[in-house]
């Protein structure tokens, strides 16, 4: 058996394990993404929003069976929009298996998205590369065929950069560390696939999920670390291809209630932020991933603090405008719900029953305020109603928190038949409020979806 094999037959170890003697689960901001299981994210910042490009581990899972990716994107750090999944399996016609973890790129004015799946061709994991003018999508695939593959298992987990002098670098690998040098297209490679000595211990031996960062004038190679359960360690290099120094531990082992690990770093609006996976969602664990985030500081020397996971995130960077439409699907948090994507809606919210909410942070109603508030919705059945709560949601027999207002809305004939709902807000929203939306209706079945909302 191969290393890889060993590695995939220690995590399922570690998975029954933490199954038999359960695990706690969080319901705090962290993982910032709770409508779906969510892994390996990878982050990029374009203009003003940061996008995060992840996988999505299925629900119940025994195994990484993942089929698709998934975007999200912010501009404050904490409210968070779903785009959807544009991109899957079925982009790739060579792949037919396991959308496992992947990094996205942007070069003259195109996004490339570099993937690895398991390749029908070679009966191996490949490397692919998709492509779109958006950051959010669609994406093709951008040559038809994997980039790299030759039947071995280890061809996962691409990460990509391009350094100051436009050169781009591919690095992938469990459990061993290749690279390439990509050409300007971005999508073919110059010169032989090369191997990396990343030079750690066998304790922190490099096993899979590099990321590479370019700061300053080093070159930081960030990667899960140890064979399962993972940390996360680095080494640093003064060239992009080494010789790597190792430099130690950036997220110790433990604390996730994951035995994988994965990680990104990015600096935004000038924050300096760590993704990485957890098993924290209810009903997660170590094939039920969730993506997470904390805010770091960098040391003097451009070396990375320990970072350890946290329940509560980051601290937002920005208020949102409610008095433009906002998308249902971006939230700080949400119970009980999950999004859907048509291609006349794009995505929506759905699944809502009795008592589920989402949470949008940091609201900014200014001093005019808000005085009415619409949303759009669909329901086949009877609907429900949709209370607005400022800053606290009522607790169970709290009588004195009370609704700034309440929607109804009624049935529309069908789960994706959108129509306007209003009412009038008595008392004016003023100032900057974290908003949650309840709703309520007949306990059991769906309430309604929603597709976006706005006040006046
Ligand atoms: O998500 C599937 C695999 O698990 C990734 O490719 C690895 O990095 C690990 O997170």
């Amino acid at each position: 058996m191969d290393t890889f094999k060993l590695t995939r037959t220690a995590a399922t170890l570690v998975a029954a394990l933490s199954m038999t003697f359960g695990v706690q689960q969080s319901s705090a901001e962290n993982p910032f993404v709770q409508t779906w299981f969510t892994s390996d994210p990878a982050p990029m910042a374009d203009g003003d929003r940061l996008y995060v490009y992840t996988g999505h581990d299925e629900d119940g899972a025994d195994f990484f069976w993942m089929q698709e990716w998934r975007v999200y994107s912010t501009t404050d750090m904490v409210n968070w929009t779903d785009h959807g999944s544009p991109l899957a399996l079925e982009s790739f016609t060579w792949a037919d298996d396991r959308a496992w973890a992947s990094q996205t790129i942007k070069r003259n004015g195109k996004y490339y998205w570099y993937i690895c799946a398991h390749s029908k061709i070679s009966g191996g994991m490949a490397i692919g590369v998709a492509v779109s003018k958006t950051p959010y999508g669609p994406f093709v695939d951008a040559i038809g065929k994997p980039l790299y593959e030759t039947g071995s298992w280890d061809f996962i987990d691409p990460t990509v950069f391009i350094d100051n002098d436009g050169q781009a670098y591919l690095y992938w690998g469990n459990p061993r560390l290749y690279y390439c040098k990509l050409n300007e297209d971005m999508i073919s490679y110059s010169g032989e696939v090369g191997q990396l000595d990343i030079n750690t211990t066998d304790q922190d031996r490099y096993t899979e999920g590099p990321w590479i960062d370019h700061y300053g004038d080093k070159y930081y190679m960030i990667y899960a670390a140890g064979g399962v359960p993972e940390h996360i360690a680095y080494s640093e290099s003064d060239t992009p291809l080494g010789p790597w120094t190792y430099k130690g531990t950036i997220m110790p082992e433990g604390g996730t209630q994951s035995f994988t690990n994965h990680s990104g770093v990015i600096d935004f609006k000038g924050h300096s932020y760590f993704f990485y996976h957890t098993g924290k969602l209810p009903g997660g664990g170590g094939f039920g991933r969730s993506v997470a985030v904390e805010e770091y500081k960098r040391n003097a020397d451009g070396s990375f603090p320990i970072i350890n996971p946290t329940d509560a995130g980051v601290e937002p960077i920005g208020t949102l405008n409610p008095y433009q439409r906002v998308e249902a699907e971006t939230m700080s948090f949400s119970k009980g719900l999950h999004s859907q994507q048509t291609a006349k809606t794009g995505v929506y919210i759905s699944d809502t029953h009795n008592g589920d909410y989402i949470k949008v942070s940091n609201v900014d109603f200014g001093q005019k305020g808000a005085t009415a508030f619409s949303v759009s919705a669909a329901s086949a059945l009877r609907g429900g109603t949709v209370q607005i709560y400022l800053d606290k949601m009522p607790g169970v027999r709290d009588r004195s928190t009370k609704p700034a207002a309440t929607l109804e809305i009624t049935g529309t004939g069908g789960w994706e038949k959108f129509k306007k709902f209003t009412t009038k807000i008595e008392e004016p929203i003023k100032g900057v409020h974290n908003v949650y939306f309840l709703f309520q209706g007949r306990k059991g079945p769906e309430l309604f979806s929603l597709d976006y909302w706005i006040f006046k």
